[in-house]
């Protein structure tokens, strides 16, 4: 399953989830020894899956091959994964068609002149890490392997549409619109075809285009109108199907308009203030690791809507598409960022070339593949970097100019925590603080005012007074099932109260927009992160990992729902 809905209809897509062949090359010997060039030995695992759920794998780290053969009528094949951690190498009938690094976006092949009958996929996955690695090795969440999100094989004829983005511009309630997509001549001639655009299945543009064999085309459209358009929004999340057809293939897709903005130290959807009252969620749990089945997905929705959130930062990188699908409908508002984790990269680190170009590429990933979810309002560039030396400045404005250029109507920000030092806030839209006052620094929340007070006399000083801010992540861990009569720390006494009196302290002031409560529910997390992170999890969820309610859940949604109706 990729979406809650169908891509194609005209298309033909055969999944290719289910059972694959799967071995672990503990000693990395598969490429040399050619493990592509026949049939792999192995074990069998059902994908999506991480292999750490197998038996045995609980830890491992380095490379596993999978491999599934699958019958196919021929023809022009678009090989489709939608995520593999991490990097991925791919063979077919044991040629090697290329490679992906980054392990929460889709890639995909395009193999033509494919003969009818029996063919072999085999994939090298490689989740370790080097200096190069994105996150690097201390991160705090575990960084499973695997084939984690669906893979599918389509056939494609005519001139087929592989990829597109939807823009638009509102005035009231009329929209102006364009489609920009990629068309591809999937025929071994030219062809001339019709494209097709439907909005709710009436059609709104039409276009001829031409195409020589094999080219790929990206071509924007010019403009439509439409008119009395319902907006989207958390109160009323309303929807719209749009539908791309050509002679031979189409793509399906839901948009939603709605208008985000920043101005006067506050956040406006569609022309009214909105307060972000979210959680900080990982696409995590103990029997799946990050291959997060959908009905599981729906509870967490569920759980977060009855929590009085109408937010959620997908921390810390690009969540399942048919988890932002519910947020479409459910009427979450949603931060996608990609995984740069601060603490493990150094400026040196930051400065590598590689890691830069790795970011930006995950940055376009992450524009093109989700740009068309009314839910994403903000996009995250990174976290918790050190923004106070020069390459996390250049990281900075390199990836703020792209997202504010890329990626449409949206709020470009990224959660700091060098709240004295940072020398890159310019590039935020809104101002967002981690902080974990009354827990990192165990001497309660008094501190907490008094840090809000010189962040803000800060932030005036370098002229930025006029964005409004967001606290981003704080929080206090507790074992879940561990109370006390005296509220001390690791109890869900102490972890309910912080929480809320944290959240009471900067919502008093007025430019404070804005709450990701840190965290949804506890995480495993990876063994670099030390003894101070019991049962090798992070423990701040306000669920436990099996998603029961610790006491912080319930304040939570209290204290959500008095600042909702503020
Ligand atoms: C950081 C980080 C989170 C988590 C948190 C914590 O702010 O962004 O991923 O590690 O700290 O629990 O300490």
């Amino acid at each position: 399953m990729t979406r809650l809905f169908d891509e194609h209809v005209k298309r033909r897509v055969a999944s290719l989830d289910g059972s694959w062949t799967f071995c672990t090359d503990r000693e990395n010997k598969g490429e040399c020894d050619g493990w592509y060039k026949s049939a792999l030995c192995g074990r069998t695992v059902i994908v999506p899956s991480v292999w750490n759920t197998a038996e045995g794998l609980l830890e491992y780290e380095g490379v596993c091959w999978y491999e599934k053969s699958f019958y196919t009528e021929g023809g022009t094949l678009r090989l489709s994964f939608g995520a593999v951690m991490t990097y991925a190498k791919v063979y077919f009938d044991g040629e090697y068609l290329g490679d992906h690094y980054g392990g929460f976006t889709s890639f995909d092949f395009i193999l033509n002149n494919v003969s009818k009958g029996n063919h072999r996929l085999t994939v090298r996955v490689d989740n370790s890490f080097d200096e190069d690695s994105i996150p690097q090795i201390m991160v705090d969440w575990y960084h499973y392997g695997g084939i984690t999100r669906s893979v599918t094989c389509e056939t494609l004829s005519g001139i087929s549409i592989l990829r597109e983005k939807f823009d638009y511009k509102l005035s009231e309630d009329d929209a102006e619109c364009s489609l920009t997509f990629e068309a591809y001549n999937a025929e071994n001639h030219e062809i001339c075809d019709t494209v097709r655009i439907f909005i709710n299945n009436a059609v709104v543009l039409e276009k001829e285009i031409t195409l020589p064999s094999g080219e790929r085309r990206l071509i924007t459209t010019e403009i439509f109108a439409l008119k009395n358009v319902k907006l989207w929004s958390p109160d009323e999340p309303n929807l719209y199907s749009l539908k791309t057809e050509t002679s031979h293939d189409d793509l399906y897709d839901r948009v939603g308009f709605r208008f985000i903005e920043v101005r006067d130290k506050a956040i406006y959807l569609n022309g009214k203030k909105i307060k972000l009252l979210g959680v900080n969620r990982h696409e995590d749990h103990p029997d799946f690791g990050m291959a997060f089945p959908p009905h599981l997905m729906q509870r967490d929705v569920d759980l977060i809507l009855k929590a009085n959130c109408n937010s959620i930062r997908g921390s810390h990188y690009p969540n399942s598409k048919i988890f932002i699908d519910m947020l479409d409908e459910a009427g979450i508002t949603f931060w996608s960022e990609i995984p740069i984790w601060g603490v493990g990269f150094s400026p040196k680190t930051l400065g590598r070339k590689l890691i830069v170009e790795r970011g930006l590429k995950m940055h376009e990933e992450m524009i093109w593949q989700y740009y068309n979810h009314p839910s994403i309002i903000i996009w995250g560039m990174h976290n918790e970097i050190d923004a106070s030396s020069k390459e996390g400045y250049e990281m900075s404005r390199l990836y703020y100019n792209y997202l504010k250029k890329m990626g449409g109507n949206r709020i470009v920000t990224y959660a700091h925590y060098k709240y004295f030092t940072d020398i890159s806030l310019e590039f935020c839209d809104v101002i967002s603080i981690n902080n974990y006052c009354g827990w990192y620094d165990y001497e309660g929340v008094q501190g907490f005012d008094d840090l809000l007070s010189k962040m803000d006399k800060r932030i005036k000083e370098l002229g930025l007074d006029d964005k409004p801010r967001m606290i981003t992540e704080y929080g206090a861990a507790a074992l879940y099932g561990n109370h006390t009569h005296d509220c001390i720390p690791w109890s869900e006494e102490y972890q309910a109260k912080l929480i809320c009196e944290n959240m009471d302290k900067f919502f008093a002031r007025p430019e404070y927009v804005g709450s990701y409560v840190w965290q949804f529910t506890d995480i495993r997390t990876a063994k670099e992160m030390g003894l101070n992170r019991a049962r090798g999890f992070n423990n701040k969820g306000i669920l436990n990992e099996y998603r029961k309610p610790k006491l912080a859940y319930d304040a939570v949604r209290d204290a959500y729902e008095k600042y909702g109706k503020e």
